[in-house]
């Protein structure tokens, strides 16, 4: 299908398309350009740098009022990549400075270049956790903290680089120098298979990195009592200790597995003989039944939707995932540190799966393709790191007319936008999903390997559960946040505006209740930049509305709700530096201004953080307003100037709303997560609300599916003899006259009797006085 948009080319790419790789390496090029032969630069990323917003929504509504690709091109913004790399010097080679540059790519020009302040840590790139492995390899530190071991004949030892969770500076904020820590375990090489799983074998012990000098510093050792035992390791004895005497291996792959594979599940074919109907254009649009939208791919977000629109109206501008941290609950130092955020400390985009045909997606898929940044910014291929397919969904809608027995059932279908990240134990599948009604559901799967760590055998924790004799499962929380960057119906900036509707029980009044049955619907449109927590008792819905549209029909504005269940916020007390780090994991919803490139829940640098920096908090402090009603009272006399501390760095105003919406996975582990997990699954949905003037998906067809077989069951070849003889009584309309109507133009037509009582009787019960009558 197309609608005829022009898509773009090569010579004339889209705003929104990403980097081609002549760009992606003149990006580099230029940035390259601007230091000497005493700096060498390491590049963390290169990507497109989004057009700002002032000057794409002309070039969009221009594009979809069919402006001619020339013309169009004419008014495009500049094609900008975003490079962020670490400059380092032969003087001080110890010395990373994290530069963020964004450079035109058509004119060369550096619009602009910001180091960032040396305190901060940069995110670790897959080639950084890389190097972590070696470093203990050559410490002394660490052979010495082995040495306490003894390990079974066989077995080798493997290393999960992660962040080093937060601060631990003094409180006078002393820095610390950018560190790296590890989870260290072991690994049976005698099976001789490199995927027989080490997460059964825990080591209590963390290294720790500086990351400057490539050193292990220190080398925790890691308490590994049960309830009772107390905050603190217990000390080291004279003699190493044997571990994992009856530990069990724990393993998952097929080839490895002490129990048969199931030899009982046939063959489910996802059989499309004509294709699939989505089409999938090069430059990242991609058209679907009435949706139409632009994917692309960053090295922090992973897939990202823009300009997502339906049947020709405008419904989002942006839906990205911003942030997800896991804070884990177990108090016994250093596990307070373990504590990531996988947006801002890796970025899930870096950890995509190159995922294979037939596996992760079912029927005709596409994938997308994408790239990332070496180490020296050329541009390393990201294959297949996003998939699109479409898959049923059930019954969209059906109804069945009980007097008539005709159903009209038309089937749901999804098309799916996929990509799936390994964090080193962990999996998350994400998703974006749309459906022939005009919703997306946005669903995020947790699976892979629980997050293990040691525990004397035959012990038990409150920190945790006992997933395998020896290990220890602790329990943490997922904290997600989705960015939805709204356009219902409209780019303009005022247009749209955000909506918290709940439904209110209401007190027995005489006059206005006399029942008590009646509850009021109560709508306050979000003024100023806020924060709201989820509230089901009173069903409090956030929606997405135009403030000038309003439905023919129903009188209300157009919009879209968001429904999201009510999940639990973050359990870390709020002093807690987890806490700090993640102001945005403790509240639902947030409503924040709109600012070009604050993409970011938890803010940009995550990495060791002692607190959000740029976050939703920072952004609902500077205060902006949506509407005049939101404005803030003008300042006093005398105290018009300043204000805008470190973390405000722009004045506070009218802004259009952008709306994050916060969801979490308490996981307190279960037996069953082990040694794999069967996927966690969150779903939230943004529906129309009385974005249209009716069901939208009444003209699906009801195609009766001529694959579809029947399976009998237990050699019972008889079939209900009424199938519809569990329904309500069936029967003829009633003439308008006998139902003491006026009819225009006088004389209805009359009835036998005998139909009369046909109506008025169940089918059931007149065939039973017939027989009666034969007796
Ligand atoms: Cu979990």
């Amino acid at each position: 299908m197309s609608t005829g948009f022009s898509s773009g080319s090569e010579a004339h790419p889209h705003p929104l398309s990403p980097l081609s790789e002549h760009e992606f390496r003149k990006a580099r090029d230029i940035v390259n350009g601007l230091y000497g032969a005493d700096s060498t630069l390491f590049f963390r990323a290169i990507s497109l740098n989004e057009p700002r917003k002032t000057e794409l929504v002309p070039y969009l509504e221009a594009e979809h009022a069919g402006v001619a690709l020339a013309e169009l091109t004419e008014r495009r913004p500049p094609r900008e990549a975003l490079v962020e790399y670490d400059v380092i010097t032969a003087a001080a080679p110890l010395l990373h400075e994290y530069t963020r540059a964004v450079v035109d790519v058509e004119t060369a020009r550096v619009v602009s270049r910001k180091r960032a302040k040396s305190t901060s840590k940069p995110y670790f790139t897959p080639g950084e956790f890389a190097l972590f492995q070696d470093a203990c390899v050559e410490s002394p530190l660490f052979k010495d903290a082995m040495d306490e071991f003894v390990l079974p004949e066989g077995f080798s030892v493997t290393i999960d680089p992660w962040p080093y969770g937060g601060f631990d500076g003094n409180e006078k904020g002393e820095d610390t120098p950018r560190y790296m820590q590890g989870l260290v375990f072991a690994r049976d090489s005698s099976r001789n298979n490199p995927d027989s799983n080490h997460y059964a074998f825990p080591i209590p012990i963390i290294p720790v990195m500086d990351w400057a000098t490539k050193e292990i510093i220190r080398v925790d050792r890691l308490a590994t009592g049960g309830a009772g035992d107390g905050l603190e390791p217990a000390s080291r004895g004279d003699h190493p200790r044997q571990l994992f005497q009856n530990s069990k291996h724990a393993e998952y792959v097929p080839e490895l597995l002490d129990q048969p594979l199931r030899q009982d599940l046939k063959p489910l074919n996802i059989v499309q003989p004509e294709g699939a109907s989505f089409t999938a254009h090069p430059d990242g649009l991609i058209e679907w039944q009435k949706w139409r939208f632009r994917l692309t791919f960053t090295p922090r977000e992973g897939a990202v939707l823009h300009d997502v629109r339906y049947d020709h109206r405008p419904i989002l501008y942006r839906l990205s995932y911003s942030e997800l941290t896991v804070p884990y609950g177990d108090p016994r130092p250093p596990f307070h540190r373990k504590h990531a955020f996988d947006f801002g400390d890796g970025g899930v985009g870096r950890a995509a799966n190159n995922l294979e045909l037939g596996c992760d997606c079912l029927g005709a898929i596409h994938y997308l393709d994408s790239h990332l940044a070496a180490a020296d910014g050329s541009p390393a291929p990201a294959r297949s790191v996003v998939c699109l397919h479409e898959q049923d969904g059930g019954i969209l809608w059906k109804h069945t007319n009980f007097r008539t027995s005709r159903a009209v059932v038309a089937r749901n279908r999804e098309l799916v936008v996929q990509f799936i990240v390994t964090l080193a134990n962990y999996e998350y599948v994400f998703a974006y999903k749309f459906d022939l009604a005009a919703g997306i559901t946005i669903e995020t799967r947790a699976t892979g390997v629980l997050s293990v760590v040691a525990i004397d055998e035959g012990k038990t924790s409150p920190y945790g559960n006992v997933v395998a004799p020896g290990v220890l499962a602790q329990n943490h929380q997922h904290i997600f946040a989705v960015r939805i960057d709204p356009a219902v119906d409209s780019y303009a900036e005022g247009d749209t505006r955000v909506v918290v509707e709940e439904s209110v029980p209401q007190k027995m009044d005489p006059g206005t209740n006399p029942f008590g049955n009646y509850y009021r619907i109560e709508r306050n449109p979000v003024e100023r930049a806020t924060w709201l927590d989820a509230e089901p008792r009173r069903n409090r819905t956030i929606k997405l509305e135009s403030a000038t549209k309003t439905n023919p029909i129903s009188g209300r504005n157009v919009g879209y709700k968001l429904v999201s269940p009510a999940t639990q916020t973050m359990l870390a007390d709020e002093n807690s530096v987890n806490s700090r780090r993640a102001p945005f994991a403790h509240h639902s919803f947030w409503v924040t201004g709109y600012r070009d490139g604050e993409l970011w829940a938890a803010g940009e640098l995550t990495n060791q953080s002692r607190e959000d920096v740029g976050g939703v908090g920072d952004m609902v402090r500077r205060g902006d307003w949506f509407s005049e009603d939101g404005a803030p009272p003008p300042p006093a006399p005398g105290n018009e100037g300043g204000g805008g501390g470190d973390h405000q760095p722009d004045a506070a105003r009218r802004s259009g709303p952008v709306l994050w919406s916060v969801f979490g996975l308490t996981h307190n582990p279960r037996v069953e997560d082990w040694p794999v997990m069967p996927v966690e699954i969150h779903q939230m949905h943004l529906r129309p609300a009385d974005f249209f003037t009716s069901n939208p998906a009444l003209d699906v067809p009801s195609t009766r599916n001529d694959t579809s077989v029947l399976v009998q069951c237990c050699g019972d070849k008889s079939a209900q003899q009424d199938p519809l003889s569990h329904l309500q009584g069936t029967g003829s309309d009633i003439d308008a006259k006998e139902a003491g109507a006026n009819v225009e133009g006088g004389n209805g037509k009359g009835e036998g009797n005998d139909a009369k009582l046909g109506r008025r009787l169940s089918r059931a019960l007149t065939d039973l006085l017939k027989l009666k009558g034969k007796e």
